[in-house]
């Protein structure tokens, strides 16, 4: 029988190089595709399976003289591009790289979506799964990708998958046991034509869902509660502000899902802070509970209060670094978004000198403003973005950086004891590093040269 043949889409540093190397293991004849150089990819070639045929700085239609049988589409690259436009056209079908991983899933599966909290949410749930006896794997936009790690698990496992939009546009059957859509607010603008567009291919979460499955929602966001479609899954909503399936009150989590209202947390033995933090941990119970319910299997609440307690939260996301000369600082380079931003100051108490910017993903950074009057002393700016930032924030005090290191040693000058010098920049991370964690981690190296006396800041 002949190979089928695979083109894949943008090798990028995982997807593109999980999708190939996968693909060949399972016997495809396997090519991949990507607009940069040979040389800008040599380091991911190098990791490649030595039958992938790699096409390197073209993405012409051309490619599509070879008659593939499918298109494993990388999430970094748009369906807009020719490639993509014209594979259509011939009828060539086009999958995300988790509609590939799901034909050879045969383990349960949570999805986690939305605009703001799904890694710490995905972290979040995966750690309440395992602490009641589940075998959970979390992986997807986190950073693991599915078909990575979708051979080694078991029928019993579950995997419990970030989903960014940009991987939901093209899956086809993928479904899982259990979704959550975290919030809805403006992000990746740049490669949407809208809000609507933005929120239908998040909402492909729950396409191929039926009565047996849960849907876990947000019942405190505006956009949502008025563009939500009538889905066939079976809905629980978590809230701050009413009583819900899991609610917020007094200071306490409360779940009423079993029909009866049971306390099952407090807040303030959380480790990781603020009110978005409560919503992740509702989401994260109310997905570990409808899993259960699904799979006919009985919780031990005490279990699920103790997880909540004992998460220690991520890396890059509002993550104390230390303090120094009376300063504290924090990390939050995962902030890509308006509304992360938002979501950190509010959950850091006292004075704070924010830095800020990168490459602008078309979000709307006037929202920041009124967030900033009397929370942000100033704002250090970094990147892409900081003459149009200081433009649009010219009623703030505010000082421009040209490295890491120089926004680190403005913030210092500019602070007192007391504050915070938070990097939470609202922007990708890719006009001056490779992704967001190389962001966080010159940060955090910037602050330990500072903390050991190996840099001068005065
Ligand atoms: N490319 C082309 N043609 C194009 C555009 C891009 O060939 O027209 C190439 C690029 O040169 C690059 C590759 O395609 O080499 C793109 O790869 P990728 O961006 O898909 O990169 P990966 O390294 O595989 O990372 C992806 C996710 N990246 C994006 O969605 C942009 C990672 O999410 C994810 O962790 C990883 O897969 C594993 O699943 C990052 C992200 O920023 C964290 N996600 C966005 C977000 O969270 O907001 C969606």
């Amino acid at each position: 029988m002949e190979q089928k043949k695979i083109l894949v889409v943008g090798l990028g540093y995982r997807t593109g190089l999980a999708s190939s190397n996968f693909l060949a293991g399972k016997g495809f004849a396997v090519t991949v595709c990507d607009i940069k150089s040979r040389e800008d990819l040599l380091p991911v070639i190098k990791k490649l399976d030595r039958s992938v045929k790699v096409i390197a700085g073209n993405q012409d239609p051309s490619i599509l003289e070879t008659a593939f049988d499918e298109i494993v589409l990388s999430p970094g690259v748009p369906q807009s591009i020719p490639l993509i436009q014209e594979a259509k056209n011939k009828g060539i079908p086009v999958l995300s790289e988790i509609e590939l991983a799901y034909r050879y899933c045969t383990s349960h599966i949570v999805g986690i979506t939305g605009t703001d909290g799904k890694s710490t949410t995905t972290m979040l749930t995966a750690h309440c799964l395992k602490a009641t006896g589940f075998d959970a794997h979390p992986c997807g936009n986190i950073g693991i990708p599915y078909v990575s790690i979708v051979d080694t698990l078991k029928k019993n496992s579950v995997a419990v998958i970030e989903l960014s939009s940009f991987q939901l546009e093209t899956i086809h059957t993928f479904k899982p046991d259990v979704a959550i859509l975290t919030n809805l607010t403006p992000d990746h603008l740049d490669r949407y034509n809208s809000l609507e567009d933005y929120f239908n291919a998040k909402m492909n979460i729950a396409k191929n869902q039926d009565a047996s499955d849960y849907f876990i929602v947000n019942g405190d966001d505006e956009f949502i509660k008025t563009h939500l479609p009538p889905l066939q899954s079976k809905q629980y909503s978590f809230s701050l502000q009413k009583e819900a399936d899991c609610f917020f009150k007094d200071g306490a989590i409360y779940c009423t899902m079993n029909g009866r209202r049971q306390l099952l947390a407090h807040a303030n033995k959380l480790k990781i802070l603020g009110l978005h933090n409560v919503q992740n941990a509702m989401s994260a119970v109310l997905a570990t509970l409808s899993l259960a319910k699904k799979l006919n299997r009985e919780i031990n609440l005490r279990k699920l209060e103790e997880a909540l307690y004992s998460f220690e939260g991520l890396p890059h996301r509002v993550q104390m670094v230390g303090s120094f000369e009376g300063r504290a600082f924090i990390n939050d380079s995962k902030a890509t978004t308006v509304g992360a931003v938002i979501m950190a100051l509010k959950s850091i108490p006292g004075d704070v000198i924010l830095i800020l910017g990168g490459r602008a993903k078309g979000d709307d950074y006037s929202r920041l403003k009124s967030y900033f009057k009397g929370k942000v002393k100033a704002l250090v700016l970094i990147g892409e973005t900081k003459d149009d930032f200081s433009v649009l924030f010219s009623d703030i005090p505010h000082i421009k950086a040209h490295t890491m290191e120089d926004a680190v040693i403005k913030a210092m000058k500019v602070s007192s004891q007391g504050d915070t010098v938070l990097l939470s920049p609202a922007c990708a991370s890719f006009d001056m590093y490779k992704n967001y964690e190389e962001r966080g981690n010159d940060f955090i190296d910037i602050y330990n040269r500072l903390s050991r006396g190996q840099l001068r800041w005065m």
